[in-house]
């Protein structure tokens, strides 16, 4: 059905690609018609019944029906699929409560101020970027929430190439000032002049008094929408906090849900009945290099994703202008054409005049073209998508928000750089479009009728009505009825005290040479903490279907798995003493096998204390491979937002967890984990340094309430673990400290050697066995256990730091350097994990000393624990080869 023009190119497309075969279907149905008479009988009997019976009991028949059709296996099964207009007909619609007038031009001084930034940005460096075109489609979405749904206590996620139009916002609102729009995207230099710059994206770290959620990479907001949402019912179904009434909303782009992350938990939502989640997907029909579905349709796709998902969907697909051409549609031409019109085409209408859209799209038939007729090229140029249309996305808005039993999504039909004109309404490059020329910002500032002088405009100066303007009045008063301003981050909340180390974790610091692995340990002291009156109703035990692999199935017992629903099955192991246990005050969250969902979780409980002004502690304890190297952007955006919550990444070790082999075993996680931040990563060998990590930890998030998180790596091996030397706690937050409890054996031979061996994890047991083998021999050695090569080497880049700046005094060194004063002879390091972990320390270590580091560089292999740790040399053989190496001796036999 496309057909060429004369100078041969395709004028028209339509939807009959294999990606639609609903269409095809349907096509097809309608050809092989074998009798239309029957079909319009049937039809007009069904018209009649709604006529005369109304919608519920046409529902009903038609329920009836399709059982009937299910029981008789006619192979018939519902299309998901709806024609392609709005979803909320016209005589459904309420009244506007708004002023309409008012809030266009609101949305339009938005825009232009929006605009402007980014342009003058990009004048002044145009090295900056920024985008104007997505927040051109955008606008009106976000001002339909401003002004009527997003209530001060909401969670609003916001699309983040959209974030100059809710700066353009906040200014209007007085909570940002001229200067610090003009110092858009310029964070460092901005203090210089007295603005504070403003972050690209959302950034919660950079501006931790507005942005709430880190929305900068694709589709970690919309699976942390859902979570988040999903998070506020557990607290509210533990009595911890009442969040009935308030919404998850989030607006995203259609390209952004191509992401994994945004589709993998859409059935969570649905399952768990999130009404208190909205999202809106704008649906410009663009992504950044061109149409996200050029040959298809995404607001048909995703309407059919989300509606086998279990969600609400509402298509607002069509503006107000549109209602007049339906109505007089008697022959369902212009549905037809609608249906018919794939995205690659809509964006071309989107970026030609009226007049090319009168020839070819009313072009197309006489029907078209009659119902085109007394309309201008002016007018049909200015035909609203459904997302620019205040009093319609106000309609969409208030269905979603008044839905019960289901989460919303709203498909709103809108142009990419809408109202951009020639310089990026609809084009391919709009995206990344961050120039305009004079003529251009005329143009803009003609289409929204802003109050500017050619010479205003031109110069983009930026557009604030003054205070007693009906505009700026009615902004902060309906800001004011919903409760403030959005966003805004909130940092307060009270402090949860911490129970002394000695009550929930003695048996770790007080071992006296019991076997067990700091994963026993771990979930030993992890059940202790959660019986503390205080602390423990907080605490947030995650798992990805991993519980019983790191034992903590006696927990499932104690304190119960979520769910909404509770338990509605007698679980088959009812008997046992540790019986699988759902309820629906239960505390654990068991995500299943999501990692990218029990991050996403994660992170919900973890800033629950600004989200919700109440502090929770979230536990995730999860394989370490499937952590920083499967979610580790997840991570960072967690980061961004300020995470307080411990990361426990268990079976770690490339060498530790045997027989699993090269995808299980992680050689690299403390590796990701250094580069960020805020992240506090720790590698303990015993039970009893990680029982005084966990418990600084608890100290430094809940009572100091500083933003940071803990990483701290577990093992599965069984060793016996000492009782904690008195004194070094301090040593093993900071990151080593010298390990005097190990047996030396009787010396074999005598020697003046001195070798220092440092090691962590696991390894560290390698580490003493080296020793006494060189002991043996005569040769002395100091062991340091390494709690934490990054916070030792974050000390020393510090101290170099300072140095370099000269502010360090003359006897100051790094800790490492302090600590290894005590020592004497080459430094030998091995970890269960890749060279570069141990080289991050080099620079900081007394320089005349030699320095080799073993590790576990490549990649993993199953076999026993013996045969990896020989095969990567960081058994206690190849520490003790080392050592002897170092020293430039040979081994006596
Ligand atoms: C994970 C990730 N991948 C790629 C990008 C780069 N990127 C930024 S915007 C964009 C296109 C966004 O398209 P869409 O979601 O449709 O939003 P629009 O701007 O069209 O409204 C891309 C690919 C990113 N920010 N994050």
């Amino acid at each position: 059905m496309a057909r060429n023009s004369e100078d041969g190119t395709l004028e028209f497309f339509v939807m009959n690609t294999p990606t639609s075969p609903h269409l095809l279907d349907l096509v097809a149905a309608q050809q092989c018609d074998s009798d239309p008479l029957e079909t319009s009988e049937w039809r007009d009997a069904f018209l009649g019944l709604i006529q005369a019976c109304g919608p519920d009991r046409a529902r009903f028949v038609l329920d009836r029906l399709a059982e009937l059709a299910r029981e008789s296996r006619i192979g018939w099964r519902p299309d998901l699929a709806t024609p392609y207009v709005n979803t909320i007909s016209v005589d459904e619609q309420p009244t506007f409560p708004g002023d309409l007038a008012i809030e266009e031009r609101l949305a339009s001084l938005m825009r232009w101020n929006a605009l402007a930034m980014v342009v003058r940005a990009n004048q002044a460096y145009g090295e900056l970027g920024g985008h104007i075109a997505s927040y051109a489609s955008a606008a009106d979405l976000f001002e339909a929430g401003f002004n009527h749904f997003f209530r001060g206590n909401d969670l609003v996620f916001f699309q983040p190439h959209s974030a100059p139009g809710v700066y353009a916002r906040a200014f209007l609102e007085g909570r940002l000032t001229e200067a610090d729009l003009a110092h858009y995207r310029q964070e460092i230099t901005a203090p210089q002049s007295g603005a504070r710059g403003l972050s690209s994206y959302p950034h919660p770290w950079l501006m931790p008094d507005f942005w709430q959620f880190p929305t900068g990479s694709m589709g970690i907001g919309p699976i942390s929408s859902i979570y988040h949402a999903r998070f506020m019912r557990y607290l509210s179904h533990r009595n911890l906090l009442e969040c009935e009434g308030r919404k998850v909303w989030g607006v995203f782009g259609d390209g952004e849900m191509d992401e994994p992350e945004s589709m993998s938990a859409l059935t969570l939502a649905a399952r768990e009945n999130l009404d208190n989640l909205v999202w809106v997907v704008n649906c410009n029909l663009q992504r950044l290099d061109g149409p996200v579905r050029g040959n298809g349709r995404i607001i048909d796709e995703l309407e059919k994703l989300f509606a086998g998902a279990g969600w609400n969907v509402i298509k607002l697909v069509w503006g107000s202008d549109w209602d007049g051409l339906f109505a007089r549609d008697a022959s369902g031409a212009l549905t037809r054409a609608l249906g018919d019109t794939v995205d690659g085409q809509m964006q071309t209408f989107a970026a030609k005049d009226g007049r090319y859209n009168r020839e070819h799209f009313f072009g197309q038939n006489p029907e078209l073209a009659l119902l085109a007729q007394g309309m201008t090229d002016e007018q049909i140029d200015r035909l609203k998508r459904g997302g620019h249309d205040l009093v319609k996305i106000h309609a969409a808005y208030a269905r979603a928000a008044a839905h019960r039993g289901q989460p919303t999504v709203i498909l709103a039909h809108t142009k990419k750089g809408y109202g951009m004109g020639s310089a990026g309404q609809g084009k391919m490059t709009t995206h990344s479009q961050k120039k305009l020329d004079e003529a251009q910002l005329l143009e803009f500032r003609n289409r929204f009728n802003l109050p500017l002088t050619d010479e205003q405009a031109t110069s983009l100066e930026f557009l604030k009505p003054t205070e007693d303007s009906a505009e700026m009045q009615y902004m902060r008063a309906r800001r004011a009825a919903l409760g403030g301003p959005v966003p805004k981050r909130n940092v307060e909340c009270a402090v949860v005290a911490k129970p002394e180390l000695s009550a929930y974790a003695k048996f770790a610091v007080e071992a006296d040479g019991k076997e067990m692995s700091t994963t026993m340990a771990f979930v030993r002291l992890l059940g202790g903490l959660l019986k503390d009156k205080e602390l423990g109703p907080r605490i947030v035990p995650i798992v990805a279907d991993e519980a019983r692999t790191f034992g903590m199935a006696n927990l499932f017992k104690q304190v119960g798995i979520y769910s909404s629903v509770g338990q509605r099955y007698s679980p088959e192991d009812i008997g046992s003493v540790l019986a699988y246990r759902e309820a629906h005050n239960g505390q654990i969250l068991e995500e299943g096998i999501s990692e990218a969902g029990a991050i996403a979780s994660w992170t919900a409980a973890a800033t629950s204390y600004s989200v919700h002004g109440l502090a929770m502690l979230p536990f995730y304890i999860y394989y370490s491979m499937f952590g920083f190297q499967r979610v580790g952007d997840a991570i960072w955006a967690a980061a961004d937002q300020r995470a307080r919550g411990f990361l426990l990444g268990a079976t770690s070790g490339r060498t530790t967890l045997g027989g699993e082999g090269l995808q299980h075993q992680d050689g690299t996680s403390h590796l990701v984990a250094a580069t960020i931040p805020n992240c506090k990563a720790y590698d303990p060998a015993f039970a009893a340094e990680m029982a005084v990590i966990v418990d600084a930890g608890i100290r430094e998030m809940m009572v100091e309430q500083r933003d940071v998180f803990y990483y701290v790596t577990l093992m599965n091996e069984n060793y016996a673990q000492p009782t904690l030397s008195p004194g070094v706690e301090s040593q093993i937050l900071r990151g080593c400290y010298e390990f005097d409890g190990w047996e030396r054996p009787a010396v074999t031979a005598q020697s003046s050697h001195r070798v220092t061996l440092m090691g962590s994890g696991a390894i560290l047991t390698e580490v003493i066995k080296a020793a006494q083998t060189l002991a043996a021999e005569g040769i002395h050695a100091t062991i340091y256990s390494v709690t934490s090569w990054s916070e030792l080497a974050r000390d020393g880049a510090e101290w170099e730091r300072q140095e370099l700046l000269g502010e360090s005094s003359a006897d100051a060194k790094p800790f490492v350097a302090q600590q290894l004063e005590r020592s004497d002879g080459p430094i030998i390091a091995a970890t269960d994990y890749v060279r570069a972990v141990p080289e991050s320390i080099r620079s900081y270590l007394p320089g005349e000393r030699r320095y080799i580091t073993l590790g576990t560089d490549g990649f993993g292999r199953s076999d026993t624990r013996g045969a990896l740790r020989e095969f990567f040399g960081v058994d206690a053989q190849s520490i003790a080869r080392a050592a002897r190496h170092a020293l430039g001796l040979k081994k006596s036999k």
